[in-house]
């Protein structure tokens, strides 16, 4: 992180992202770029890309998701900020809760803090019931403590069930 204020704390924060229309393994690489282009933002590692079938709303499409790891001076609600703007730049439009999507990016987890505020709750609430979320965090953070138990104990008891892994470089997201 080139030009960062040296005296800022460097948060770990692990980012959920997903998406099932258009082209979400192209939005996806570009907001992880964005966001390692910026100076308080350096993504750390990225998760294999993987296929999923739609939870919670099951009549759509299915989705493209990854966790990525993210070193940060920012706090956690400017981070949010950076990733809804980053949504709302790829034409993202809500209609729906839990319908169809270009980009979602969620922060999963930030430096072990418990956020309880209007409109930011860290960890992500439902994150232990989804194996789209556990299952990449996995690869990425398996010592993780969630919930009171590893991300990979998490995932190990998670149903897999149609989720696939795509056959992709580890980076994957930086694009040709
Ligand atoms: N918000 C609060 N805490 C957070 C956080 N930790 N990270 C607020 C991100 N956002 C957070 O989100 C609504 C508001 O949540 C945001 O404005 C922010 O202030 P949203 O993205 O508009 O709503 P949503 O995504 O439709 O609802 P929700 O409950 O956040 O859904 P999820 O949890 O994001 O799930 N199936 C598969 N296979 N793969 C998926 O990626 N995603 C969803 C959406 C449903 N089914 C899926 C997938
Ligand atoms: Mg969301």
């Amino acid at each position: 992180m080139p030009g960062r204020n040296r005296d800022a704390k460097v948060a770990t924060a692990w980012l959920g992202l997903g998406g099932n229309v258009g082209d979400p393994e192209a939005a996806m690489a570009a907001a992880l770029r964005a966001l390692d282009a910026r100076e308080d933002c350096t993504v750390s590692a990225v998760s294999g890309l993987f296929s999923t079938p739609p939870w919670g709303v099951t009549d759509q499409p299915d989705f493209l998701n990854a966790c990525a790891a993210v070193e940060t001076t920012l706090s956690a609600r400017a981070l949010l900020d950076a990733c809804l703007r980053m949504e709302t730049d790829h034409h993202r439009v809500r209609a729906r809760r839990w319908g169809p999507r270009t980009i979602d990016i969620d922060i999963l987890a930030y430096d072990g803090m418990e956020i309880d505020e209007d409109g930011l709750h860290v960890p992500h609430p439902r994150m232990t019931q989804r194996a789209f979320v556990l299952v990449p965090l996995a690869e990425i953070a398996p010592g993780l403590v969630v919930e009171g138990k590893t991300v990979g104990e998490h995932a190990a008891a998670c149903d897999r069930a149609g989720m696939e892994r795509l056959d992709r470089p580890g980076d994957w997201w930086r694009g040709r």
